[in-house]
């Protein structure tokens, strides 16, 4: 390997076109403008990164997607998407990791993915995180189609016949909610997220307007929505008492608090719903204070899931050794990629804590196909999260995995299987949104 002085005056980043912000659909790229030798094929030089650029498109919702390309021609994706925040790892991208990238071994993957978490010098957080993220899928992609085979064989082959998934119902009140669930029963799901309305709230977290595909960022401005802990503890669990009543035990049933409660009063919820044997309680309480956890744990054997948010092994190092959860949410396209949220997972596995992948719509197809490789072999693999996503977004990211059974199956392409259209792309110029916020009843600010 080089040292650091020569591959930096190896670099053609000096003589590297200036980046510039991508615009909507319309990507920038950064290539390294000299001509390479030719390269045998398999060849060190062969992999070398010649261009990269960010793809910014809105097919419904916004996606970011890094495309590498090697001199060989192997093009690898990556997804990059933050939800409300799509611009900042775009630019993060653009301004500040292209430029390095060009130039370097597309086969190094472990040590790009050190050069740019200890290179940032200001390590993780969610912008650099994705950031690097969609870097590290876009070369195992990369390494996959070089040597023609699916991703998960190249994490350590199959050990399971596809993924369990929980897909998410909704209903404004709480049996709307549970009709869902059996419809969805019927379209062969064997787990179901479900979510109701709250008496007197006008707008509850997950769940949608009438015969709309729920999608919380829907304003350009934040939409501002009221949160009420009582009138929530009240109903929550009428809506699971409402669902095992009406389809029975065979079925796993899953729910997210959001972040929404204090530790105690997450402990009560999570005693309350003890009876109808929930599959996950999700995000109970907002969780940078790790120790919070033991409180609901004293109280209560509801299973209890976290993570969404966290990018980094170390948001979760005292929940997972301590035992305080029992599945890690923290998925591919938040946690620093493959490399990284692999090392989270092994430490999970010597903890019993299972892997429950984050899989929103605001992750984009290229993540979830990522994320079921992973899944595909990932031996402490709990569920996976399947939350639908539009046709529009389908048509941009041809992709080879589908649902089966209550299971999402990868494909057997090379590498993720997922790609881009990137005619289709251009089509859906960006479009800002961002996030809703939740105040209490007196307009205090609370968790969203
Ligand atoms: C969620 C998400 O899927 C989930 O469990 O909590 O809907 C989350 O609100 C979004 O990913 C935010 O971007
Ligand atoms: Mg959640």
């Amino acid at each position: 390997m080089s040292t650091d002085d020569s591959r930096a005056s190896a670099s053609p980043r000096a003589t590297a076109p200036m980046a510039t912000a991508p615009t909507a659909a319309a990507p920038t790229t950064v290539a390294s403008g000299s001509s390479s030798p030719a390269a045998k094929p398999g060849s060190t030089l062969d992999r070398r990164i010649v261009a990269a650029r960010v793809i910014v498109t809105c097919p419904g919702r916004n996606f970011v997607t890094l495309r590498i390309e090697t001199q060989a021609g192997v093009v690898g994706l990556g997804d990059a998407t933050l939800n409300g925040r799509e611009l900042a790892v775009a630019a993060y991208l653009t301004e500040h990791v292209i430029p390095v990238l060009i130039g370097r071994d597309a086969g190094q993957i472990e040590d790009i993915w050190q050069f740019l978490y200890r290179g940032a010098y200001w390590r993780r957080g969610p912008v650099t995180m994705t950031a690097i993220a969609a870097v590290d899928v876009a070369l195992w992609d990369i390494l996959g189609k070089m040597a023609g085979l699916p991703l998960y064989q190249l994490l350590g082959g199959r050990s399971r016949e596809g993924a369990l998934v929980y897909c998410h119902a909704n209903g404004r009140d709480i049996s709307e909610a549970s009709d869902q669930v059996g419809r969805y029963i019927e379209q062969g799901y064997k787990a179901v997220r479900a979510q109701a309305g709250v008496p007197g709230l006008r707008k509850t977290y997950g769940v949608s307007a009438s015969g709309k595909a729920y999608e919380p960022a829907e304003s350009e401005l934040p939409l501002e929505t009221v949160w009420s802990t009582p009138k929530y503890l009240r109903s929550a669990p009428e809506l699971f008492e409402r669902v095992r009543a009406d389809h029975g035990w065979d079925l796993e049933l899953l729910h997210d608090v959001h972040h929404r409660l204090t530790p105690i009063e997450a402990a009560r919820l999570a005693k309350d719903v003890e009876p109808f044997r929930l599959f996950w309680l999700e995000d109970a309480t907002p969780a940078e204070n790790q120790k919070s956890f033991e409180l609901i744990r004293k109280h209560s054997v509801t299973p209890l899931a976290v993570g969404e948010v966290f990018n980094s092994i170390w948001d979760c190092k005292h929940l997972i050794e301590s035992q305080l959860i029992d599945y890690i949410r923290t998925t591919i396209v938040h946690g620093g990629g493959i490399t990284h949220i692999r090392r989270l997972a092994d430490f999970a596995a010597i903890h019993q804590v299972r892997t429950g992948f984050h899989g929103a719509t605001d992750l984009s197809p290229v993540c979830m196909g990522a994320a079921l490789h992973f899944d595909t072999w990932v031996p402490n693999f709990g569920i996976q999260e399947y939350m639908h996503h539009s046709q529009e977004t389908l048509d941009v990211f041809p992709h080879d995995y589908v649902f089966r059974d209550g299971r999402l199956h990868c494909g057997e392409s090379p590498g993720h299987g997922v790609s881009i259209d990137e005619t289709l792309a251009a089509k859906f110029p960006y479009s800002p949104k961002q996030l809703p916020i939740a105040r209490l009843e007196d307009g205090g600010m609370w968790d969203w």
